[in-house]
């Protein structure tokens, strides 16, 4: 198997044989080119930085009648060179294009190509085009993923999705400044250009909180509900249309998401449940509830992750602010408990059992598990009944 092998500074001193080291250079290059493929998944040079003697690396360049092409090096936008056309103006003539090498593709992966692009002249037409080919490099089509003639004059990000056609397994990136088609002149720049495979659902980690919040809300009272940043909208369940959807009052600046009942009903008490899904980080899950001064569970938050802005599981942070509140705090006689490092099937069984029974997360812990308030755990009233 090749591999790697260093030439020495004594092997390259005057008088010693050129043979060996011309040896180990070429079964360097060999090895080397063996790692890097016969092709790349990302455009080759696709900041324009290398360059011989002026001529650009890895690039193909071809100009229109009258078009001119050059590097960039004293305003680029990404790294220390841009690659540049000349349009002169003038019904038919027109700057260049420059073709990337032969990049890897698959008609199942959908890729994203970032690149920098500006000129001087607004109306001059610009493009980026990626131009898809068989696995024998057999033209398939193209696929124009900018083209305009109203381009930014300073240097502009932009990011392209894509889908390769069927059978495309290969693809080449152009880039044209100044198209003939336009009579405006000017000059086109185009910098730092990247590919990426796009973020696909299963490449996003995210929780789907099948206990979340819960609760039952006495009449003329009101709950507010924090969720998670990053999290998606939730599903929403009113046991009765007197209890309303109201927003919050506790931070107008806050993205968390969060959700708020007013229960208008005179008597009656109504249940509520919010369930959601969010993007995460991970940690232990967290359960908050609330007890009245009976005793009973009448409030559950539970979630994968703690609460936006708690992330300690061992003790309360100053200013944290409950995931839960009510118009006047905690109820009257009730008890807050807020319970660390429950472990994660028993927020899943909570969730599960709430699915199966078709109940909701805080009547299942309300009416199954007993707090412990010595270990500051729940524990099944099952258990005690044997
Ligand atoms: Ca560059």
């Amino acid at each position: 198997m090749p591999e790697y092998s260093a030439i020495t500074p004594a092997e390259i001193l005057p008088g010693q044989p050129v043979e060996p080291v011309l040896e180990k250079a070429k079964g360097n290059c060999e090895y080397l080119y063996g790692l890097i493929g016969g092709s790349q998944s990302n455009p080759p040079n696709g900041s324009f930085e290398v360059d011989t003697e002026g001529v650009l690396d890895n690039w193909t360049i071809e100009t229109f009648d009258g078009g001119s092409h050059g590097i960039e090096t004293s305003s680029p936008a990404h790294g220390a060179q841009a690659l540049k056309f000349v349009h002169p103006g003038g019904a038919g003539n027109g700057g260049g294009w420059a073709d990337s090498e032969y990049i890897e593709c698959s008609s199942i992966m959908t890729m994203i190509l970032y690149y920098i692009h500006w000129a001087t002249a607004a109306g001059m037409y610009n493009r980026v085009v990626i131009r898809y080919y068989t696995a024998a490099k057999a033209y398939i089509s193209d696929e124009a993923l900018y083209g305009s003639t109203s381009n930014p004059t300073s240097p502009t990000l932009y990011c392209s999705q894509f889908t390769p056609p069927t059978n495309a397994r290969y693809m080449v990136i152009r880039v044209v400044g100044g198209h003939s088609a336009q009579a405006t002149g000017g000059t086109a720049y185009f910098d730092g250009l990247q590919l990426q495979p796009a973020v696909i659902s299963y490449a996003l980690k995210t929780v789907a909180d099948t206990t979340g919040a819960s609760g039952s809300l006495g009449n003329y009272d009101h709950v507010h509900i924090a969720m998670q940043d990053y999290c998606h909208a939730p599903n929403i369940y009113a046991e009765d249309e007197k209890l309303r959807l109201i927003g919050h009052s506790s931070s107008i600046a806050d993205t968390t998401a969060r959700i708020g009942f007013y229960n208008t009903a005179m008597i009656t008490s109504y249940d509520y449940a919010v369930r959601w899904r969010y993007t995460t980080a991970s940690d232990r899950p967290f359960v908050y509830a609330v007890r009245n001064s009976e005793g009973e569970i009448i409030c559950l938050w539970a979630c994968d992750d703690p609460p936006p802005g708690y992330w300690g599981l061992t003790k309360k942070p100053a200013g944290f602010v409950p995931p839960i509140g009510y118009r006047s705090g905690i109820p009257a006689g009730a008890e807050e408990i807020v319970l660390f490092d429950q472990n994660r099937d028993f927020v899943m069984e909570l969730g599960e059992k709430a699915h199966k029974d078709k109940t909701l997360p805080y009547r299942v812990l309300s009416d199954t598990f007993e707090f412990d308030s010595e270990k500051k755990l729940f524990k099944s009233k099952n258990l005690l009944a044997v």
